[in-house]
C-alpha cells in the first residue's frame, strides 16, 4: 500500500494541532506507524487520501452500527439540515429520542442528553455524589470512562494504550476521591467497602469492558455488585457508552438482567453525531436542575440534527439486526480461532456479540487489567501493520477492541479471515 498523501497529511497536521490528531489513540503511537488519513467512507469500507480501500473494523470505535455513510441515516439528517441545526430551546425531537431511550434501555425513566460520552459520565457521577451526599467513585483498572478528571486514574484505552493511566493535571485532591478495584473481583469491591464505609457515592462499571482490549464481567461479578451496591446504600453506575445498542437493544444490562442505577451512554446513540445521554431512575435523575441541585448544563444538548441522526439508527434496532451481527461476528470468531490454532500463534480470542478482540499472549484467558498488560505489544503492532497493508482497518491497539459492522458483505467475512491468517504467519 503507498501511503504517501496521509504521511504528508500527518506532518503537516502535527504542526497544526497538539500530536496531529484530535484524539490521541488516532495517532498509530503503538503500533509504530503513520496514522492513515481518510478521504470517506461507505458501508463496510474506508477509502484514505491515496485511494486505499480498507474494510473498517473500528466503526468509528463503535458508533456506526450501519456502516459509514448509511442512507436512512443521512436522509433523516437532511430533512433537519434545513430547519436550521441547533435552536438552544426545547424541541419535540428531544422528547421523541429520550421516549425512545427510556423504551429501549430497562433502568431509564428519565434521561438527560449531553454531547459526548465523557460528559455523560462526568455528569453522572456528579449526580451520584449530589443524591448520596458521598464523595468516592469506585471504578475498575482497565475501564475507561472518558477524559474526565476522576477517571484517569488506573483508565483504559488510550491512557493504557500509551502508557499514562494515571494523568498529571489530575490534582491529588481529585485524585484521592476515586478509588480502585479489580475488574472481576468481587473481593477488591467488598474490601474497599470495609475501608470505606458509608463513603461511597457509586461504583462505575463498564459492564461488558471494551478498553483494555475486550474484557466481559462475570455474570455472578455484576450481580454481587448489584448486591454489595444496595447493602451499602451507593449507586450502581454502568456505563454502556460503547455497549449500550452495541451489544442489544438494551445493552448489556439486558443481557445480564442486571439492573444499575444511572446508565451512561453514547457512540450509536448519535448515529455518528456528538451525543451521549444518562439516564435513570426518576427519583435520581429529578435531583437534577432545573427540579434539583445537581447543576449540569450544555449549549448543542440534545440539539435536532444530531438527534435526527441519532433516531434514525434508534428507530431501527430490532432482533434481525442483532441475529445479523452476531451471525457476521461468529463466521470472524470462528474463522480468526481456526487460524490460529493452524499457524500456531500465541493468541486467544475475547468475543461479546459483535466486540471482539485478539490478545498476542500466552495466558489461556485474559479477565482483567493484570490478565491484559501481560500480552506482546510488538506483536500486535506487527499483525495491525500488516492487516493495514492487506486493506484491514484495526484498532491501532492491542487495548482496544474491535466493532463489527452489520454490513459486512460474504466477500468482507472471507478477506478478514484470510488476510488474518497471513498476517499470523507473517508476524
Ligand atoms: P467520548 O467522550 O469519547 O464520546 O466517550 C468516552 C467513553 C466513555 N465510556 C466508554 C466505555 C468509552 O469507551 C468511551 C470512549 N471510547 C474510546 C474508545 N475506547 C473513544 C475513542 C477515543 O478516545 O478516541
Amino acid at each position: 500500500m503507498i501511503y504517501n498523501k496521509s504521511i504528508k497529511a500527518f506532518k503537516d497536521s502535527k504542526g497544526l494541532i497538539p500530536g496531529g490528531v484530535n484524539s490521541p489513540v488516532r495517532a498509530f503511537k503503538s503500533v509504530n506507524c503513520d496514522p492513515v488519513f481518510f478521504d470517506h467512507g461507505y458501508g463496510s469500507k474506508l477509502y484514505d487520501l491515496d485511494g486505499n480501500e480498507y474494510i473498517d473494523c473500528i466503526s468509528s470505535w463503535g458508533p456506526l452500527i450501519f456502516g459509514h455513510a448509511d442512507k436512512i441515516t443521512l436522509s433523516k439528517i437532511s430533512e433537519y439540515l434545513f430547519k436550521g441545526t441547533t435552536y438552544g430551546a426545547p424541541t419535540i425531537i428531544e422528547s421523541e429520542m429520550a421516549k425512545k431511550i427510556i423504551e429501549l434501555v430497562p433502568s431509564i425513566e428519565k434521561v438527560r442528553m449531553v454531547n459526548s460520552g465523557t460528559e455523560a459520565t462526568m455528569s453522572a457521577i456528579r449526580l451520584a455524589r449530589g443524591y448520596t451526599s458521598r464523595n468516592l467513585i469506585l471504578k475498575f483498572s482497565g475501564n475507561y470512562h472518558g477524559h474526565g478528571d476522576s477517571f484517569l486514574i488506573k483508565a483504559g484505552s488510550g491512557a493504557m494504550t500509551l502508557g499514562l493511566p494515571d494523568s498529571p493535571g489530575v490534582t491529588k485532591n481529585i485524585a484521592k476521591d476515586t478509588i480502585i478495584a479489580d475488574f472481576n473481583s468481587l473481593e477488591s469491591v467488598s474490601e474497599q467497602f470495609k475501608k470505606n464505609p458509608e463513603k461511597i457515592a457509586a461504583v462505575i462499571i463498564e459492564p461488558v469492558a471494551g478498553n483494555m482490549g475486550l474484557v466481559e464481567s462475570r455474570k455472578d461479578f455484576l450481580l454481587g455488585l448489584r448486591k454489595l451496591c444496595d447493602e451499602n446504600k451507593s449507586l450502581l453506575i454502568f456505563d454502556e457508552v460503547m455497549s449500550g445498542f452495541r451489544l442489544s437493544k438494551g445493552g448489556a444490562q439486558e443481557l445480564y438482567e442486571v439492573i444499575p442505577d444511572i446508565t451512561t451512554l453514547g457512540k450509536i446513540i448519535g448515529g455518528g453525531l456528538p451525543v451521549g445521554a444518562y439516564g435513570g431512575k426518576s427519583e435520581i435523575m429529578d435531583y437534577l436542575a432545573p427540579n434539583g441541585p445537581v447543576y449540569q448544563a450544555g449549549t448543542l444538548s440534545g440539539n435536532p440534527l444530531a438527534m435526527s441522526a441519532g433516531l434514525s439508527v434508534l428507530n431501527r434496532l430490532n432482533d434481525k439486526l442483532y441475529e445479523k451481527l452476531e451471525s457476521i461476528s461468529k463466521k470472524i470468531h470462528e474463522g480468526f480461532l481456526q487460524n490460529i490454532q493452524e499457524t500456531g500463534t500465541n493468541a486467544i480470542i475475547n468475543r461479546a456479540g459483535s466486540m471482539m478482540t485478539l490478545f498476542f499472549t500466552e495466558n489461556d484467558k485474559i479477565e482483567n487489567y493484570n490478565d491484559a498488560i501481560t500480552c506482546d505489544l510488538k506483536k500486535y503492532a506487527k499483525y495491525f501493520k500488516s492487516m493495514l497493508d492487506e486493506g484491514v482497518y484495526l484498532p491501532p491497539s492491542q487495548f482496544e477492541c474491535m466493532f463489527i459492522s452489520s454490513v459486512y458483505s460474504e466477500k468482507d467475512i472471507d478477506k478478514l479471515i484470510s488476510s488474518n491468517k497471513k498476517s499470523l504467519q507473517l508476524i
